[in-house]
């Protein structure tokens, strides 16, 4: 038989399917001389709707095969393997025009198969072969990524750059649409550095140039995704398919931003450090989750500016702002709530939003004061204070004192915190020595004393 070179061995079945060449697609494949007994033949049994790609010469194709005798006694199956056969495709082979989720039955005559001898096992002589074949996965290693189905938000002022942190949801499947992996699944979104090795190089450059809230596709051939070992419930030699969801990025180089959105008419009395505010806000998620809102509460939150009862970037983004003003402040979690979030209510690494309105604006008094006096000071104050003239303030008398001073206007305790710890700490801070007493000599100004802080 002229088919047989000298030397020539039964190839293995399934790469049958690839030595043989074939010279159309048209199925079946007839014309080739030598009787209607002997035609090869090719039915596309199954045909995807979409097709965006088919087999050609060069590519590297997983399927799968059953292979049969025409009387459908199996002598071979990569099912019963649970593997897929992986091969290079040469030029014009059997498999070439094959769509991913193509279904083809191919049947082959003997004297293109194993001839009159059979293949000395399993096949024997003048055996026509049925292999019903199934293509699971296409690429080509000359194949960059691929992106697909871009859903961008109307409003994009920035997209993702090398460096930035990303996170984001996806659902992970092979090109058969077999699942893999999903961050949904987990219920939290995958986050990550990018542009810097920290994911498959496919990730990596797919993740560039996104918008927050974008959904794309991404398509990463196996040489830029887990190559040929695979890993997991990945198969070696996969073609990855990544459905984002961008939630949020950020560069560990931000700092916060502030839009204003309304300023009253007057607008000169601004806010500092030392002020307390009482302000409304609402806090979500850069996809728009909300997450708080003193409003939906019904009452105020109310702080000292710069005394470090809120995150740095919310204590930045409330200076400067006037009552009545609204805006809008961008606060990156490493000015927020950092890596670990705040467990039930804010994610790991999230960039928050927070849109607030100042309502009200007790002005502070100066950095380092507790309580300062608006009128000249008395100069009998020690004898003031000590209202029954025994030399000693006890704290009552100090505390009634002092409050005195603020009814009448005289003076004045910093806003925002409990007065009688205020009152408490400025009599500790007198009695240097912790009797419990302040005597005339432990009494001083702070005047006098530069270091001292109260009084
Ligand atoms: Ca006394
Ligand atoms: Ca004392």
């Amino acid at each position: 038989m002229a088919f047989k070179a000298r030397g020539w061995r039964p190839p293995p079945p399934p790469l049958l399917l690839l030595l043989l060449w074939v010279t159309g697609q048209a199925a079946p494949v007839a014309g080739l001389g030598l009787g209607p007994d002997a035609e090869l033949q090719i039915e596309r049994r199954f045909v995807p709707d979409e097709c965006p790609r088919t087999v050609r010469s060069g590519d590297f194709v997983r399927y799968h095969y059953v292979g049969t005798f025409p009387d459908g006694q199996k002598f071979d199956s990569s099912y019963d393997r649970d593997s897929t056969f992986n091969v290079y495709v040469g030029k014009g082979q059997l498999i070439v025009g094959m769509c991913v989720g193509e279904k083809r039955i191919i049947t082959i005559p003997p004297f293109l198969a194993y001839g009159e001898d059979g293949d000395g096992k399993d096949i024997p002589g003048q055996a026509s072969l049925v292999f019903d074949v199934a293509l699971l996965d296409l690429h080509n290693p000359k194949d960059g990524i691929s992106i697909e189905n871009k859903v961008v938000p109307e409003n994009c002022e920035r997209r993702s750059q090398s460096g930035d942190f990303l996170r984001y949801h996806y659902n992970g499947t092979l090109l058969d649409g077999s699942f893999f992996d999903s961050s949904y699944s987990r219920n939290r979104t995958f986050d990550t550095y990018i542009g810097q090795g920290y994911v498959i190089p496919g990730m990596d450059e797919g993740l560039l140039g996104v918008c927050i809230g974008e959904k794309r596709r991404i398509v990463v051939p196996p040489h830029l995704g887990y190559g040929e070992e695979g890993r997991g419930n990945i198969p070696g030699s996969a073609v990855l398919v990544f459905d984002i969801h961008v939630i949020d990025f950020h560069n560990p180089s931000d700092s916060i931003s502030i839009t204003s959105h309304y300023k009253p008419p007057d607008c000169s009395v601004l806010s500092k450090k030392g002020d307390y505010l009482k302000y409304h806000y609402n806090a979500s998620l850069l996809d728009g989750t909300l997450l708080d809102s003193t409003w939906n509460l019904g009452k105020t939150y109310n702080i000292v500016l710069g005394s470090g009862q809120v995150v740095l970037g919310m204590d930045m983004g409330l200076r400067e702002m006037c009552v009545g003003e609204k805006r809008t402040v961008i606060i990156p979690p490493h000015l927020g709530y950092g890596e670990a979030g705040v467990d039930g209510e804010v994610p790991g690494s999230a960039v928050l939003v927070f849109d607030i309105e100042l309502l009200e604006l007790v002005v502070g008094l100066p950095e380092g004061y507790m309580f300062i006096w608006n009128d000249e000071v008395s100069p009998n104050l020690f004898e003031e204070i000590d209202k029954d003239g025994d030399g000693e303030v006890l704290l009552k008398e100090f505390s009634e004192y002092i409050h005195a001073q603020v009814a009448s206007g005289k003076g004045k305790l910093a806003p925002g915190f409990d007065a009688e710890m205020i009152v408490k700490n400025m009599f500790t801070n007198q009695d240097r020595n912790g009797d419990g007493k302040v005597t005339a000599e432990e009494f001083k100004l702070k005047d006098q004393e530069a270091k001292h802080d109260e009084l």
